[in-house]
Parts: structure tokens; sequence; C-alpha cells
């Protein structure tokens, strides 16, 4: 089974590398070697982690600049360079797609990356952020990159804003977030041990009407 993580803008890059520096130990799916990418606006940020495998995505619009939080231009670099796009997703059953909801790259770009990924024939499970309390800025977008993602892709949504609260005011930022990474590795790594045993499972999204979704 070829599975493909994919790591989507700021965030997607971040989750990636920190799977990576895990060397496996802690999550049994990363010695089935899944195969991990970056994709972003932002050329320098995929520079920082050439490590791993990179695409960058709307050079014309951006000029491997990012995206400056703004959705719109993370949708149109997807689209003009869908091409590139479909190539990188070709060939997989399972498609994890790691992205900020809120985020000009993530929450543009990940919809549109799901959607290819859908009909080159892979399984594809989104695992997206939306933004901590302070960025309530961010959140029509988030909310917005959620209702774009077709009906085909399933999605697993991590607030920051609950954890952060949940968390309580001791815990630093960056505590929550490796929190925060540490449990969508472990829903990966689920998934993966569920599907790699062969267990009858069906990932799929019943209702493409999405509210409010709760940690
Ligand atoms: N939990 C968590 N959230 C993060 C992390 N990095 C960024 N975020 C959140 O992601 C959102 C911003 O998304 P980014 O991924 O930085 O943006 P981007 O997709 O690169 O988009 P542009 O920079 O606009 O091209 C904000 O809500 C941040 O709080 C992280 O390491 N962990
Ligand atoms: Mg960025």
């Amino acid at each position: 089974m070829r599975i493909r993580l994919i790591g989507v803008g700021g965030f997607g890059a971040n989750f990636v590398v920190f799977l990576n520096k895990l060397n496996g130990g802690d999550y049994p799916f990363l010695t089935g070697n899944p195969e991990c990418l970056l994709i972003n606006t932002d050329a320098a940020a995929l520079d920082r982690d050439k490590e791993i495998t990179g695409l960058l995505i709307g050079h014309a619009i951006v000029g491997g600049n990012g995206c400056g939080m703004n959705a719109e231009l993370g949708r149109q670099a997807a689209e003009m360079d869908s091409a590139k796009i479909e190539k990188v997703v070709q060939g997989a059953d399972v498609v994890f797609v790691c992205a900020a909801f809120g985020g000009g790259t993530g929450g543009g770009a990940t919809p549109e990356i799901a959607r290819l990924a859908h009909l080159a024939g892979a399984k594809v499970i989104v695992l997206g952020v939306t933004p901590f309390a302070f960025e309530e800025p961010l959140l029509p977008q988030a909310k917005k990159a959620i209702r774009n993602l077709s009906v085909n892709t399933a999605y697993v949504e991590f607030q920051n804003a609950k954890l952060q609260e949940a968390m309580g005011g001791e815990n630093t930022l960056p505590d929550a977030i490796y929190k925060m990474n540490s449990w969508i590795a472990e829903i990966i790594d689920g998934i993966v041990c569920q599907l790699k045993a062969g267990h009858p499972m069906a990932i799929r999204r019943s209702c493409p009407v999405l509210g409010e979704c709760r940690l």
C-alpha cells in the first residue's frame, strides 16, 4: 500500500518535519515509510526543510513569497499548478494532507490538492488545524476552506483555539503545538495501522454540509 503524506503551507511543513524527526520510534506507521512531500508557495520555507521533497506552486502569482494569509491566492496557486500536483499524487493508495485551514496556502490550496488526489484514485484524508483564539480574523477563511473540501475528502479538524483552552494557562504555545502534533500523528498512525492490517474499513465523509466540529 502506497501512503503519501503531504504537508501544505507553513503548518503542514512543521508537522511533516516533526514526524520525520521522530525516527519512527513513537508511531509504528512511520516504519512503513510513508512518502513525504511538502507543497508550498513559499520558496524559502521549502529550502529550509529541503531534506523533504518540496513542490513550489503559484510562483507566477506570488513569486515564491507565500500567500500572506490570502487563501484566494493559495487557491489560484494550486489551480495554476494543478498539472504538477497531479504528478505528485499519482500512484498513491492513501493520501494524508496536513494543513492549516486559516493559512493562505493551507486554506486555499488544500481543497484543490485533495480533489486532485481523489481524482488520481487515492483515498484522501485531510488533517487540518483551525486558528487560535488570537487569530480570529483568519476564522472566516478557515471555515470557507472546510466548505471547499470536496465530498470525497474525509477530514479531521484540530482546533488550535480549543487546544489552548484545554491545556490551561500554564502551558506555553510550543507545548500546545507539540501536543497537537502528537495527536495528529496518533490519528494518522492509527488509520494506517488499520489499513495495513487489512481491516475492513472505509474512509468516507457522509455529510457535505459541515457545521461546528468539536474536540
Ligand atoms: N497547531 C499548529 N498550528 C500552526 C502551526 N504553524 C502554524 N499554525 C497555524 O496555522 C495558521 C497559519 O497557517 P500557515 O500554515 O502558517 O500558513 P500558510 O498555509 O503557510 O499560508 P501563507 O503563509 O499565507 O502562504 C495559523 O492559524 C497558525 O496558528 C503549528 O506548528 N502547529
Ligand atoms: Mg506560509
